[in-house]
């Protein structure tokens, strides 16, 4: 089928980490860049989370598959 693209092919995969200190907004980094979303009372991360886009640059599919971590507690 021409011009048929499957909705995962992607030409480029970009694995990424979110590292830093609890509360420095690395959550809500993701999940505006993955979802266009901000929560002021987000909790603390527990283990590890991950969310994916995927975004045309210069014609090129890119799928970001970010990986979110959790921060160092305060003790
Ligand atoms: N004003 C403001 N608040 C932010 C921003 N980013 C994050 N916050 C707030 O800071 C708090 C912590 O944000 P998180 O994204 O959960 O921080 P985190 O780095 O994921 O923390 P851990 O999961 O504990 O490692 C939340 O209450 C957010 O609403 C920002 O850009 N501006
Ligand atoms: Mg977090």
């Amino acid at each position: 089928m021409a011009g048929y693209k499957a909705e995962d092919e992607y030409e480029y995969l970009f694995k990424l980490v979110l590292i830093g200190d609890s509360g420095v907004g690395k959550s809500n980094l993701l999940s505006r860049f993955a979802r266009n979303e901000f929560n002021l009372e987000s909790k603390s991360t527990i283990g590890v989370e991950f969310a994916t886009k995927s975004l045309s640059i210069d014609g090129k599919v890119i799928k970001a598959q970010i990986w979110d971590t959790a921060g160092q507690e305060r003790s």
